[in-house]
């Protein structure tokens, strides 16, 4: 072990960890930055299963910190490809020379608090030993996949896919049998591109989704140009939006417009895009008259889209209300059920009973597949900081003190976890919002905090847990007045065996936050007790 700690330890080398490590460099910080992967990307290194695509805007969707660079990368379409992504990201490293900082390749195993130091020691499974006195867990929100319990899942004989942990080698699935598991977000931008190389796709359905076209289209030269004039004003609205994102809901409240005006506000708003879809009128996810009427406007776009009548109602959502879920951006999703050879398996008349050998057995049917693709999700928000031994104040693991769901002060702070500082963690509301401003945030709010620290000379920080449990509590009850709150999602932790219901994001709008965490800072950062060693 190196005998003097370094200042911190940044877990993650995704949005959040490259932006923390560039500006921690800049303030003159030490920092130690572990990855599990080979390079830097975080999601983007992981999901490269074809089609994948960020469904926020890639003018959006991309650092705001320096006009410089803003400037020079040049986004090729609307909605940016994996691909781009990481390209993108991988020319920040350069240009910021952040990759120095970064151990590659290795995973973080445990932390370990020290009262007597004031530090922290993290391990990896690669045998490194860190001192640092800052843990900071840019880790993700949709970085611990998860593949589903199915009896007989490691019998099968053929090939095996997890969207979330996509083989940089992509494989050549061209006449393939292939079975795709999983109707979420991944699922859905995959499955246009498993048809075109399958000769025949098999999709296990368990809940039908939300899915709304993109609308994608290549960023022209002209627009690019008008972009770039626009770029001040439109990352200025971003900034003080509640998503993130420039766009705001039709200003004339549904209840106030006509039938013909809010036909057309749907219409307007389903060109518009995919997410973009929920935002057509304010209060969409919380009043079932909007709600009924955004879900009788996609009803009708959906018919417009699948030929077979049994497939189209298998693909009518119906579990849950509109938008509660993450709306899906898709390319061409439905329309693919109209190939002869894509098929659809409604898991809720027909559930999986057996994965065998070679294929897979529902109670009604046996389907002999070469290749099965899971798209089956995350354990989203705390799933990667509760997967390493984190223990903190008397040794108490991280794990168990969130057995209950999680408490944190605004996302970040955690009590009995002093200096462990958690970016877009839960309790913060980048994942309903823009995670490359929202790590830009809270790399910005970590950073100060820790200035703060250096300058008053303390040499800890810790969540009260008085106002981690207020801050948790108010996430809840804000959760509750929404549709939100009571859908089974990955936002409420329901697509995870065992794990507590709650409400895992911060759905106050991401403008209230930024307000609620400088009021905090502003107070000398209240709701933290600062102490030395
Ligand atoms: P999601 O949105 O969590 O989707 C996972 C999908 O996998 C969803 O359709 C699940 O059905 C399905 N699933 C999970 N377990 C099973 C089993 N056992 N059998 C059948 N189907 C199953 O993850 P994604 O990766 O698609 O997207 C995550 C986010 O990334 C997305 O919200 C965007 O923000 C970007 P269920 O709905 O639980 O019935």
């Amino acid at each position: 072990m190196s005998t003097a700690p370094v200042d911190l330890v940044i877990i993650g080398a995704g949005f959040a960890g490259i932006y923390t490590t560039l500006h921690a460099q800049r303030r003159g910080l030490t920092t130690v930055g572990i990855d599990a992967a080979s390079d830097v990307g975080g999601t983007w290194y992981w999901n490269r299963y074809p089609g994948a695509r960020c469904d926020v805007e890639s003018l959006d969707y991309s650092y705001s910190f320096d006009d410089d660079l803003q400037r020079e990368w040049r986004w090729s379409e609307r909605y940016a490809t994996q691909p781009e992504i990481l390209r993108y990201l991988e020319h920040v490293a350069d240009r910021y020379d952040v990759r120095q900082h970064y151990r590659f390749g290795e995973r973080m195993l445990s932390a370990d608090w020290s009262e007597t130091t004031h530090t922290w020691t993290v391990r990896t499974d690669a045998g490194s030993v860190v001192e640092s006195r800052w843990l900071v867990m840019a880790t993700g929100s949709l970085s611990a996949p998860i593949l589903p319990d199915l009896p007989g899942r490691d019998t099968f004989r053929g090939e095996v896919y997890q969207t979330a942990a996509w083989p940089i080698e992509h494989p050549d699935l061209r006449g393939k049998r292939i079975a795709l598991i999983g109707t979420g977000s991944s699922g859905i931008q995959a499955l246009p591109h498993l048809a075109a190389a399958g000769s025949e796709v098999v999709v296990y359905q368990r809940t039908a989704n939300y899915s709304v076209p993109a609308f994608n289209r290549n960023i022209d030269d002209d627009e690019w140009l008008a972009a770039l004039a626009d770029y001040p004003e439109r990352r200025r609205a971003s900034w003080n939006s509640l998503a993130g994102s420039p766009w705001t809901s039709h200003p004339v409240p549904f209840h106030e417009a006509s039938p013909d005006e809010r036909e057309a506000v749907f219409e307007e708003f389903w060109t518009r895009g995919g997410v973009l879809f929920a935002k057509a009128f304010q209060g969409l996810t919380g009043d079932a008259e909007i709600n009924a009427a955004a879900t009788e406007f996609f009803e009708r776009q959906l018919a417009t889209l699948v030929d077979d009548p049994h497939t189209l109602a298998d693909l009518t959502p119906h579990d849950h209300p509109l938008g509660t879920k993450r709306i899906c951006t898709d390319s061409g999703y439905y329309q693919t059920f109209n190939q002869e050879h894509v098929h659809l398996v409604n898991l809720q008349r027909e559930p999986i009973t057996a994965v065998s050998e070679r294929g897979i057995t529902t109670s009604s049917t046996f389907r002999e597949h070469d290749v099965i693709v899971y798209a089956t999700g995350f354990d989203a928000m705390t799933g990667a900081l509760t997967e390493a031994d984190i223990r903190g104040r008397d040794g108490r693991l991280l794990r168990d003190e969130w057995k209950g769901g999680p408490t944190t002060l605004l996302g970040i702070g955690i009590p009995g976890f002093p200096n462990l500082l958690s970016l877009n963690g839960p309790g913060s509301p980048s994942v309903l919002s823009n995670m490359a401003l929202c790590s830009e945030q809270q790399g910005d709010f970590a950073l100060r905090l820790i200035d703060h620290c250096a300058q008053t000379g303390f040499t800890s920080a810790e969540a009260r847990w008085d106002a981690a449990l207020e801050w948790t509590e108010h996430g809840r009850e804000l959760a509750s007045r929404s549709f939100f709150g009571s859908t089974r999602s990955w936002y409420t932790g329901a697509n995870v065996e065992g794990k507590a219901r709650g409400f895992l994001p911060y759905i106050g709008g991401f403008r209230p936050y930024i307000e609620r965490c400088d009021d905090v800072a502003g107070a000398g950062y209240a709701g933290f007790v600062l102490s030395e060693h």
